[in-house]
This record gives structure tokens, C-alpha cells and sequence, in this order.
């Protein structure tokens, strides 16, 4: 095999995000580009003579031709076998699931998520360690810097691969394996929910779904799983081919961007359960009929139901949400007598509580829920614990939401977006917010007291790294917050979110309109902000 070792020059915007590197096709499509920051992973990867490393993606533009780079720069540093999923596909979930199971070195996974595909859509990547999680912090900003200064790359002389057939391919010390990329992941999914039980429910007719694949990743390992294997009656999955471009849709699963399932689950037609998963199939969105299930939510009461469901029926060890995520679960985990960590946002914060057996499950305010099972946000993984969970429960979606708020409260909550304002604009509203932060403690505002005021920063409990600037949060004496963050996972400008929560103990109040009952905490959030003002807008861009 030749090895060549190409000289390149250093580009300087190459900073991994909330998750891996992600920007418009365009800027991948540069001279080396791609080939620096594959390099610099490869370098910081540790020992990865001989060894095993995982690659696929969830199919977006680019996905193909990355993948044969990643293949020859993979031969080029001594991996000694790429499992690629076939015609390069994985979802994150899934390449987690392939990377813990195979007990490879670690993993790269393309995807830019929930963002749009095309020639002038979104990219991205990022890579996995040995856990299945993404890397941590340490890891990227080594990467970064690596990037800074690269002079060089190497890459393999090997022919393009045929990744639409299964099997090995060899060249003397280097194989590719190409795998279906379903049928680990579906294994596993087997052994975690009462496969029998969706089954029995399915063909009684007492449990009915659809399932928006939104032209994404998940189309192949939803047919396979719900409607094969489950015997869910063919339809219920839609969008169920993975298109390079979403069908020209935003792969991200919220009731703005999948309507069609929105309109049928607030429609006499709804089936039992609604739900939707993203790009690279590690988001979900839950919907009963005439019911949205808050993220926030759906982590709690998973939480507060895992002991119906084989996989946890021995019990959760702990709970873990990011810190702007509703306190909704810390309700549950305080009944279980079990503790609930706070972290910065982003999934890579999980993983050394997962390692340690701190947590069993896990999940976020941006559709994102998962557990022990592997080391990112699982989407269909979701969807099946509802599904089995409506099976064992044998009641509508709303009835179980409205139970779980009469037991622990509601916590009314909201995020809104407002996106692509110069960043300048929004770094210079962070850092005035970040100065008035000593001088609200104490004050009334929005029927409360200002308890605390401040910038999150986390410590790690098991290995003690910090992160400081994750978000700034007003917390009040009655418990509601207001948080606001910039996101690290757009492409372009910047994006501020605001989150604003309220926990509502009456349960003759829980039927209020969400922004009807934080519309105190919404005003304060844009008087204090000024959002509206500096960013030139009138209203979020989403609401969630
Ligand atoms: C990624 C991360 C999540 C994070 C989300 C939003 O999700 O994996 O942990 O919550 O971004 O991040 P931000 O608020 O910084 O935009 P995904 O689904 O995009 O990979």
C-alpha cells in the first residue's frame, strides 16, 4: 500500500462545537479541508496501530465522497480494520452501539444532525471514543489545535470502495468490513424492550403509531424494527428513505418541521403515539393524540415508568438532564431516592456518568433522550420505550402526562430561538447580561425572588475537568429559571437560546397554554436581554 504524505496548509476555523465540526457542504468541499481535520482526529486518537474504528454517517451530501477519504487516511495511519456501515450509512446511535459492541478504538460519524443537507446544506463530523461517546473536550480542543497548525496529512493510495455490498475487502494488513447497518442496533433494542408485549399490542389493534423517518437516517432501522419485526401494519413509518438532501425538509423532529405528522395527531385519525427522530437519528419527538410531550418531560417519565420496562426493571441508578433541561426529572429522581446531575449541554458530558454507573438514564431539552445502552441521545430507542410503556400501561399518551403533572407537578416550559443574529451582537448581550448578574440577586421579578444569578460552570464528579461559560442562569426562590445560551451547533451568525421554566403544583392549572403560563419569564427574559431591540427581530425564529 502507498502511503503519501501530502503537504496542506493549516485553516483556522476548524473548532468542534456542542458536537463535532459542522459546516456548510461548501467549506468541506475546500481543499483539504476534510483531509486536516480527519488528520488531526487520527493523530490525538491514541494507539490505533492494527486496531478497529468505525465509520458511517446518516447519508446527508458528502457522506459518500468523505467516507472514502476517511477510508484511505484510516489505511494510511495503521487502523488495521474500518467497519463502515453499508453504503456508508449509521446513525449515531447505532455507530455507538457498533463501536461498544466490536470494542473498537473509536469511530467517525458525518452527520450535521438535525441542520439541512444539500450541495448548500450542512456537514459535519465528529468522532467517538472507545465508550461510544463523543469525545471529550480535552480531545477537541487538542484537535483544534492540531488543526491551527497542520503542515501535513497522510493518505493511502487505495481505490474507491464498493460500500453497497456486504463483506470484507483486504489490502494486506488493512480491511474494510462493510455491515448492515440495522441489524447490531435492532439486537440490541431486542434485549432492552418486551419485544412480545409492542408485538401482542400491535396486532390486537389497541396500539397504533406513525413514525416520521423524516427522509433521514432512520428510516431503514425504523421499517426494520417497528414494522417488520414489531408488526406495526406497513405505512406507519413515513419518509422512511433516506434522501441526500432530507426531500429538501429540516430534519428536525418538532411539530414546525414534521407536519404532516403534526396535523394527523391533533386530528380524530391520530394513532396512539406520534414520533419523529432527526438527520442521524439520535433526536426524538414524542406526540399523543392532541398531546406534545415536552423532551423534558418524556425524560421524566420514562424515568418514573423504567421499572415497567424489562431493560431497567432492575432499577435506574441516577438521572442526568443539562442544566437548561426542565427540573421535571429531578422530581422523579428524588421519589426514586436516586440522584439527578446537572450538566453543561451536550451529550459528551454524560458519558462519565454513564461509564461510572452513576446514571442510567439520561436526556435533554433538545429532543434528546437516551440511556446506559450506549454513549449518545437514541431517538427510536425513545420511541420503543414508549411504545412499550404504552403497551404495559394500555392508556392514552395524554392520560399518562396527565397523571405523571398530578403526582409531580407541572413544569411549564419553553425554548425560544432566536437564530442567525450577528455574532458580534449576540456575544456583546451575553457579556452586558453576564454584568448585571450580581445586582439581580435579591430582586423581584416575574412573582418571585432571584435566588441565584450567575454563569453555569460544571465539574465533572468522576474525573474532576471543569467547564465554565455553559449558560447563564436567573434561578428565582419559587424554582422557575430563565436561561440563556448561545448554541454551538449552528453554522452560521450566532443563535440565542432562551429557556424559561416554571414548575405549576396546581393540577386544576396544568391545562394552561404553555406560553400563556410563562409569558411573566418571557418578558423579563427579552426586557433583560434586550433581544429584540439589538437583534433587529420581533419574535423568536422557533419555539419549542
Ligand atoms: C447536539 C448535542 C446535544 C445538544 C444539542 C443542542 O445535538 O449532541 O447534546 O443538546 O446539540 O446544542 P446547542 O444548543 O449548542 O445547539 P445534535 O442532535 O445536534 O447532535
Amino acid at each position: 500500500m502507498n502511503i503519501q504524505t501530502v503537504t496542506t496548509t493549516a485553516y483556522n476555523d476548524q473548532k468542534p462545537g456542542t458536537s463535532g465540526l459542522r459546516k456548510r457542504v461548501p467549506v468541506f468541499q475546500q481543499p483539504h479541508y476534510l483531509e486536516n481535520f480527519v488528520q488531526c482526529i487520527l493523530e490525538q486518537a491514541g494507539d490505533i496501530q492494527g486496531k478497529t474504528i468505525v465509520a458511517g454517517g446518516d447519508g446527508r451530501y458528502h457522506n459518500r465522497q468523505a467516507i472514502q477519504t476517511i477510508v484511505k487516511m484510516a489505511a494510511a495511519h495503521g487502523v488495521g480494520r474500518l467497519l463502515v456501515g453499508r453504503d456508508g450509512l449509521l446513525s449515531t446511535p447505532a455507530a455507538s452501539c457498533v463501536i461498544r459492541k466490536y470494542g473498537a478504538a473509536g469511530g467517525f460519524v458525518l452527520s450535521a444532525s438535525h441542520n439541512p443537507g444539500g450541495p448548500d446544506g450542512d456537514f459535519g463530523i465528529k468522532y467517538n471514543v472507545s465508550n461510544g461517546g463523543p469525545a471529550p473536550e480535552s480531545f477537541t480542543n487538542a484537535v483544534f489545535a492540531a488543526s491551527k497548525a497542520i503542515a501535513s496529512y497522510r493518505i493511502a493510495d487505495l481505490p474507491d470502495i464498493d460500500l453497497s455490498r456486504e463483506g470484507d475487502h483486504d489490502f494486506g494488513g488493512f480491511r474494510v468490513t462493510v455491515i448492515d447497518p440495522v441489524a447490531d442496533y435492532a439486537e440490541l433494542m431486542g434485549k432492552l424492550f418486551d419485544f412480545d408485549r409492542i408485538r401482542a399490542a400491535f396486532a390486537s389493534g389497541a396500539l397504533t403509531v406513525r413514525f416520521d423517518a423524516m427522509h433521514a437516517i432512520t428510516g431503514p432501522y425504523a421499517l426494520q424494527i417497528i414494522e417488520k419485526t414489531l408488526g406495526a401494519t406497513a405505512g406507519s413509518v413515513i419518509n422512511a428513505v433516506p434522501l441526500e438532501d432530507f426531500g429538501g425538509g429540516h430534519p428536525d423532529p418538532n411539530l414546525t418541521h414534521a407536519p404532516e405528522l403534526a396535523a394527523l395527531m391533533y386530528s380524530d385519525a391520530a394513532p396512539v403515539l406520534g414520533a419523529a427522530s432527526d438527520g442521524d437519528g439520535d433526536r426524538n419527538m414524542i406526540v399523543g393524540k392532541n398531546c406534545f410531550v415536552t423532551p423534558s418531560d418524556s425524560l421524566a417519565i420514562l424515568a418514573a415508568n423504567a421499572h415497567l420496562i424489562p431493560g431497567y426493571a432492575k432499577g435506574v441508578a441516577g438521572i442526568a438532564r443539562s442544566m437548561p433541561t426542565s427540573q421535571a426529572a429531578d422530581r422523579v429522581a428524588k421519589a426514586l431516592g436516586i440522584p439527578c446531575f446537572e450538566t453543561p449541554t451536550g451529550w459528551k458530558f454524560f458519558g462519565n456518568l454513564l461509564d461510572a454507573g452513576r446514571i442510567t438514564l439520561c436526556g435533554e431539552e433538545s429532543f434528546g433522550t437516551g440511556s446506559n445502552h450506549v454513549r449518545e441521545k437514541d431517538g427510536l430507542w425513545a420511541v420503543l420505550f414508549w411504545l412499550d410503556l404504552l403497551a404495559a400501561r394500555k392508556q392514552p399518551v395524554a392520560d399518562i402526562v396527565k397523571e405523571h403533572w398530578q403526582r409531580y407537578g407541572r413544569d411549564f416550559y419553553s425554548r425560544h430561538d432566536y437564530e442567525e443574529i450577528d455574532s458580534a451582537i449576540a456575544n456583546q448581550l451575553m457579556d452586558d447580561l453576564r454584568a448585571k448578574l450580581p445586582g439581580l440577586v435579591g430582586q423581584s421579578m416575574a412573582g418571585s425572588k432571584v435566588a441565584q444569578a450567575d454563569d453555569f460552570a460544571y465539574t465533572d464528579p468522576v474525573d474532576g475537568s471543569t467547564s465554565a461559560g455553559q449558560g447563564i442562569r436567573i434561578i428565582f426562590e419559587n424554582g422557575s429559571r430563565v436561561v440563556f445560551r448561545l448554541s454551538g451547533t449552528g453554522t452560521a451568525g450566532a443563535t440565542l437560546r432562551i429557556y424559561l421554566e416554571r414548575h405549576e403544583p396546581d393540577a386544576a392549572r396544568h391545562g394552561e397554554d404553555t406560553q400563556k403560563a410563562l409569558a411573566d419569564l418571557i418578558q423579563l427574559a427579552e426586557a433583560l436581554s434586550e433581544v429584540k431591540q439589538r437583534s433587529g427581530r420581533e419574535a423568536p425564529c422557533v419555539i419549542t
